[in-house]
């Protein structure tokens, strides 16, 4: 039970992280043999995978070429690129290839709502996750948000399933069938996974496949699939929009989220910040309106969530300066995102930097010069960001994140927002973004 001998033919997990374990508890339960293989020579879920099945065969470093050839099924953590050499030629051998969202969805027969984007998609993920609760329905939230998909199948059945899908994901995803799916938007991310932008547009849009509903966001064009008259379709934006549509609606100076031009509630009762937050409102509104969720429970949820933690995320008001840390804000999108929804008349002063994952710096460049004060750089590209943007905006390099806000409360007056929002992953200097919100955090408050 889930053991093989080294030449037997059987399915092979590639990688050994949350998914590579969430697949070996699947098949396991199955009473399916597989072997593991993972490039790297110390994976995280090495040890527990060990304790747990210490006679399946796990081929560390360098994948081999014959155990991919060998495979009756290659079940594929997303972290693998699809085109590392062994793996592309098991494709082109047509060794059938899956990923977890794949399995997850033809097992599965309550709805599923789909949710990806370059930006924002665990905010909204989260907050329909709310919504759901709010409304009394037996819902769960799961997938990139960290909760592998598979382990679902182990537990109680839900009324509806809210997954936060990558494109990573969706490369091995051929047919999701969501009730719902939604591309919330599209910007240059993972530039170093594609080899274009119309390769990782091709990825994100698979999450439209055989879908019942098709929500659209009409800000960005780039979101919105082509798909036939059968496909319900529903959008939203910061217009007004029509009939059908959700939107914000001005009156007498006052903003309104409405739907089918008719107010629903004043912008100023939603509690989470900033303009691009409104557009995160809207989007859970009308994916949740798509799958039947209450109204006024929708509407009290945006009451009542604050947001959470690394997106843009206030920290403290220290001498009249704001602080936000939005270390989630990973790629440039995030990052110009942040800025218009925070930031006034030149009154932001920026720290970005890190690892740029092929991102192209001077997208920000409308942003910061609108709300620009200072850029603030550090980290591996930090020569990058500032050479691409330095012509705009003042900017200065520093050698840790820690005089990156030193430097920023020294900079700022009353009335500027001091932003932590890096553009960049955070592995050069961090194990990961969470530690460069709390490393920020401390930072902020050791100005105190
Ligand atoms: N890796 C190797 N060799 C291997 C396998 C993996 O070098 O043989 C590397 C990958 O390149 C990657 C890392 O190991 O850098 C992790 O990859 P993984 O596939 O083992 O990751 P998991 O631990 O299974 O976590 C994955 C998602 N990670 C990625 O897509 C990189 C998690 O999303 C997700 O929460 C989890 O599955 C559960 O579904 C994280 C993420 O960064 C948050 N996602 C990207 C994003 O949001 O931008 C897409």
């Amino acid at each position: 039970m889930g053991e093989a001998p080294a030449q037997q033919l059987n399915k092979v997990i590639v990688g050994l992280g949350k998914t590579g374990l969430s697949y070996a508890r699947y098949l396991h339960k199955k009473n399916e043999a597989f072997t593991v293989v993972d490039s790297r020579e110390n994976p995280p879920g090495l040890k527990e995978f060990s304790e747990n099945y210490p006679k399946v065969r796990v081929e560390l470093g360098r994948f081999k070429e014959s155990t991919l050839l060998n495979a009756t099924e290659l079940l594929v953590s997303p972290g693998v690129d699809l085109r590392e050499p062994s793996l592309a030629k098991a494709i082109e051998r047509d060794i059938p290839i899956t990923g977890d969202i794949n399995i997850f969805a033809k097992n599965i027969a309550a709805p599923i709502v789909a949710i990806t984007g370059s930006n924002a998609k665990t905010t909204v993920v989260t907050l329909l996750g709310e919504m759901a609760k709010q409304s009394g329905v037996d819902a769960v939230v799961a997938g990139n948000i960290g909760k592998p998909v598979l382990d679902l199948l182990n537990e109680k059945m839900r009324k509806l399933y809210v997954l936060e899908v990558s494109s990573f994901q969706l490369e091995t995803t051929s047919e999701l069938g969501a009730e719902v799916a939604c591309v919330l938007n599209i910007s240059a991310d993972h530039m170093d996974r594609y080899d274009s932008m119309l390769e990782y547009h091709a990825a994100k849009h698979r999450i439209f496949q055989a879908c019942k509903q098709a929500v659209v966001n009409r800000d960005e064009p780039l979101s919105r699939p082509l798909l036939p008259a059968s496909v319900k379709q529903w959008s939203y934006g910061l217009d007004e929009g029509d009939i059908n549509q959700f939107g914000l609606i001005e009156n007498r100076g006052d903003f309104y989220l409405a739907f089918n031009k008719k107010n629903l509630m004043p912008v100023k009762e939603v509690k989470l910040s900033g303009r691009h937050n409104l557009s995160n409102a809207l989007a859970a509104l009308a994916i949740g309106y798509a799958v039947g969720l209450d109204m006024s429970a929708m509407l009290q949820t945006l009451r009542e969530f604050s947001g959470l933690p690394h997106r843009c995320q206030w920290i403290a008001d220290i001498a009249g300066v704001s602080y936000y840390n939005d270390s989630k804000g990973t790629n440039v999108g995030a990052c110009d995102a942040a800025l218009r929804g925070l930031g006034k008349v030149n009154n932001v002063i920026l720290i970005a930097g890190g690892q740029g994952k092929g991102g192209v710096f001077s997208d920000l460049g409308a942003a910061l010069k609108k709300h620009g004060k200072l850029l603030i750089v550090f980290g591996e590209d930090a020569d990058q960001i500032s050479l691409a943007l330095n012509q705009i905006v003042s900017t200065k390099k520093v050698g840790s994140l820690q005089k990156a806000v030193k430097l920023a409360s020294d900079q700022a007056s009353a009335g500027d927002i001091v932003l932590l929002s890096p553009a960049c992953a955070s592995f050069d200097m961090f194990e990961n973004y969470e530690k460069r919100g709390e490393a920020f955090i401390d930072a902020v408050e050791a100005l105190h």
